[in-house]
């Protein structure tokens, strides 16, 4: 069985875990809109945290990161100056630092992110939604305009959001065998990542979309348990943006390419109004506590 996940952070490489336990063929797509250019070199979080994940490397209680890293740089740097927020691991850096010398010696985002999962031991195929930059930018209800990194880390995700861009979107395409992925797989998924700024860019992108509406077998987990996300700020986003925050209102979001959307147990009142926008819905446990409780999930959605 071949199947396509559309994924994010730690929501999406949690789900990854689960499906790279099952005989699937598995590609991830993942998002690329939080990338940042940070101490000279190119920051992939989401790709990253999914590499880790999936390599077994990663902080798990963090979310982000490798285990047991070690921040000697950083802290050098500090000490020199630098602004030093954006904590990058030292371990953390040699992947970035690896990823930047491919790109400047002409590799694509696709190749580099090829070689370093290879060289991490990690067999799911994952392809980043682009090679083109596309970065998100987060317009705040006091008239600032933050990168993503900035309002997330730095500002602790605090400043009210009043709008989110994603610069570059308009000129990127998909990278080469995104499409094909979507188009060949039995089933997509879209992981429980946050629907505005993870899915949101991957979406965002053309032909994306259409290619989703035209598959017949589309299944998205909700990020959103009994009105709030398990991580991240994904429940601020879409109250910032006039959804309404609860499964529903995702499910409206992703309603005209989800053909299933699977909610939690806690959210089981909101079968109907899910079913009334044309999609089936499955309650199931979608909180993703460990291994077995990420294969669970991801068996029932084959
Ligand atoms: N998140 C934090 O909350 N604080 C950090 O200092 C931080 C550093 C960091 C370094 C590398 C990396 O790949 C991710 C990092 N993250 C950090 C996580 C990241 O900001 C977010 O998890 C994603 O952008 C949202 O998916």
């Amino acid at each position: 069985m071949k199947v396509t996940a559309l994924a994010g952070g730690v929501g999406g490489a949690k789900l990854l875990i689960g499906l790279d336990q099952l005989e699937a063929d598995t590609t991830a797509i993942i998002n690329t809109a939080d990338d940042a250019e940070m101490y000279g070199v190119h920051v992939c979080p989401d790709i990253d945290i999914c590499t880790y994940w999936l390599a077994g490397l990663a902080d798990t209680e963090r979310g982000w990161g490798l285990q047991d890293d070690s921040f000697e740089v950083i802290d050098a740097l500090g000490k020199l100056g630098v602004e030093d927020w954006f904590r990058l691991g030292d371990r953390d850096f040699a992947t970035c630092l690896r990823r930047t010398d491919l790109l400047a010696s002409g590799e694509t985002l696709t190749g580099a992110t090829e070689l370093i999962r290879r060289a991490l031991g990690v067999q799911m195929a994952l392809i980043p939604m682009s090679d083109d930059p596309v970065r998100t930018r987060i317009g705040t209800t006091d008239g600032r305009t933050l990168d993503f990194q900035e309002y997330f880390v730095k500002h602790r995700c605090e400043p009210g959001v009043a709008e989110v861009r994603f610069a570059g979107i308009a000129d990127a395409k998909p990278a080469p065998g995104v499409i094909e992925s979507i188009r060949s797989a039995d089933l997509v998924v879209i992981c429980p990542s946050n629907p505005v700024v993870s899915i949101g860019p991957i979406l965002a992108l053309p032909e994306i979309r259409e290619t989703l509406i035209e598959h017949p077998r589309v299944a998205g987990v909700s990020p959103i348990i009994a009105g709030a996300a398990l991580k991240g700020p994904a429940a601020e986003m879409l109250g910032a943006q006039g959804e309404e925050v609860s499964a529903a209102g995702v499910a409206k979001l992703y309603s005209d390419l989800l053909d299933v959307f699977v909610v939690d147990l806690a959210d089981r009142d909101h079968t109907h109004a899910i079913e009334e926008l044309g999609i089936d819905v499955r309650v199931t446990d979608t909180v993703m506590t460990d291994a077995a409780a990420s294969l669970r999930l991801a068996s029932s959605l084959l």
